[in-house]
């Protein structure tokens, strides 16, 4: 059976733009250029991957057709439901929209997956795009099957917008997407939220907390259970009715770590992870090492000052470093999810759109890479890993006194040692990438770009040149996809010929 993609939304927003550029391989100057004559009805395209996907573009201006009669049945059987909306629109415009396809998805096709793309961002400033993103994120958090984006053709955000479209591909042929990044990043919101209004009640209703913080319950339920677990929260009864406050190791857990983080620091550190110039980011930014509670007891930069320029920390200097959080954050979660069974362990992975945290469990201590998040961390995986063994074994001693005094290490000559071998691993992996070795995304969006700037030079009535250009982008984007070095390697090929 074939699957299907369905593209939703008011007219003008930029569906048939996106659908051009990823799934036909139009090139995105030209289409900003000449403007598209409206869609009419729905067109659907259909594209053949492993399987065959079907594309609908619903037109805009039939939107009271598409949810309000039996032309609705257009969305029977869908894998995949993209909203396109605009992200210059009113808020309560976006939300209202949003809702009236969520629910038209229970209704019809409740297994599908929901893509809201706020499009255009381009066209708004960072603020007014803040505002958005707060108040969308609010509003959906608990949509089961939703997944939020902020998207635009236009320069910087053309490379996220691209990687976004490969995921969908990829979802769309059932191919299994990463949740942990998700739900890793509201594990510490929740935690936090929790503990805090625990704390800052000192007696509360759970039903209480769970209205404040509007959990489903299947949720809410696990972060009390694991809580309770913990032995950080105790249950009474008031009045007859249900209540918890904090023991004295959950308060020590809230002086000592979650105290540490303010949902604002959660939030700015996940704002910031994404707002980091990309290009400028090293492979191999840095490591730290913490002990099992999540302290960090070393850390090491590519550079001085590598870590800061990359993850900004707070101002507030007295709240701590923002940096020495994530280990606990990590160690936290990693708690959480043995208990709940919800990841696969110990290669845990914290990812924002720019960079990447690989951790590595050890008996004392854990260890937390940051690469730039196109790294293809597979191809070097088996180096790093033996590197850190050694480090570990050299450095057991010096690290068990650490981690029994509460100290960090200062071992000069680990850092000096580690600081070389960054340096070198951020230079063999560039040897890597220019003797075309291993790819990563910034290859394929050169190949991209070069694709479209070929593509300009042609007269239009080389039209069989103009369709293999097409063709290879829709090969590039494949290739991404499944990580296939060996269909990257022959349409770099193909270009040269064409180039030629
Ligand atoms: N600034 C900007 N304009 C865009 C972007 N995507 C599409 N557009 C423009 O938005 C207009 C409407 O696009 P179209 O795809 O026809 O919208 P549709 O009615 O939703 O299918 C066109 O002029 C596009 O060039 C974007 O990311 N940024
Ligand atoms: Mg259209």
């Amino acid at each position: 059976m074939s699957k299907k993609i369905v593209f939703t939304g008011p007219p003008k927003v930029g569906k048939t733009t996106l659908r051009k550029i990823f799934f036909e391989g139009e090139n995105p100057s030209k289409l900003l250029e000449y403007s598209l004559t409206p869609t009419h009805g729905q067109e659907s395209i259909l594209l053949n991957l492993k399987e065959k996907v079907g594309v609908f573009d619903l037109a805009g201006q039939e939107n009271q057709r598409w949810y309000e009669t039996e032309a609705k049945s257009v969305f029977f059987d869908t894998q995949i439901i993209i909203v396109v909306l605009d992200s210059s629109s009113p808020k309560e415009e976006i939300v209202k929209f949003t809702k009236k396809v969520l629910k038209l998805r229970d209704e019809i096709t409740p297994s599908s997956f929901v893509y809201l793309l706020l499009h255009k961002i381009d066209l708004i400033s960072k603020d007014k795009l803040k505002i958005i993103k707060d108040k969308v994120n609010d509003e959906f958090q608990d949509v089961n099957l939703l997944e939020i984006a902020y998207t635009s053709i236009m320069k910087y955000s053309f490379l996220p917008t691209f990687t976004l479209f490969t995921e969908i591909l990829k979802l769309s042929l059932g191919i299994k997407k990463d949740e942990n990044e998700k739900y890793s990043l509201k594990f510490l919101e929740y935690v936090v939220s929790i503990l805090n209004i625990i704390d800052q009640n000192v007696v509360i209703p759970k039903e209480d907390i769970k209205r404040d913080l509007k959990l489903p319950d299947k949720i809410f339920n696990n972060f009390i259970e694991y809580l309770e677990k913990m032995e950080f929260l105790e249950a009474s009864k008031l009045n007859k009715k249900p209540v918890i406050s904090l023991t004295k190791a959950g308060k020590n857990y809230i002086n000592e770590i979650v105290g540490k983080f303010s949902i604002e620091s959660i939030q700015n550190f996940k704002n910031n992870i994404e707002e980091s110039k990309f290009e400028e980011i090293p492979s191999f930014l840095g490591f730290l090492i913490a002990d099992r509670n999540g302290r960090t007891i070393s850390a090491t930069e590519v550079y001085e000052g590598a870590f800061g320029l990359f993850l900004k920390y707070n101002d507030e200097v007295e709240k701590g470093n923002e940096l020495d959080l994530i280990p606990m954050f990590i160690s936290a979660l990693e708690k959480f999810a043995e208990e709940i069974n919800i990841m696969d362990l110990p290669g845990f992975k914290l990812e924002g759109s720019n960079l990447k945290i690989h951790t590595i469990k050890y008996d004392i201590c854990t260890l937390c890479l940051f690469m730039r998040n196109d790294v293809n961390f597979n191809s070097v995986k088996k180096e790093v890993f033996a590197w850190f063994d050694n480090l570990m074994e050299t450095y057991q001693d010096k690290l068990k006194q650490s981690i029994e005094s509460g100290n960090m290490v200062y071992s000069s000559s680990l850092h000096s040692e580690a600081k070389k071998w960054l340096e070198q691993m951020n230079k063999n992996y560039d040897d890597l990438l220019i003797n075309l070795k291993i790819y990563n995304f910034e290859h394929v969006k050169k190949l991209y770009q070069k694709l479209d700037e070929l593509y300009l030079k042609i007269d239009f009535k080389y039209s069989m040149i103009l369709e293999k250009l097409k063709k290879l982008k829709i090969n590039l984007m494949e290739s991404a996809m499944d990580n296939n070095f060996q269909s990257f390697k022959d349409i770099v090929k193909k270009i040269k010929e064409l180039d030629s």
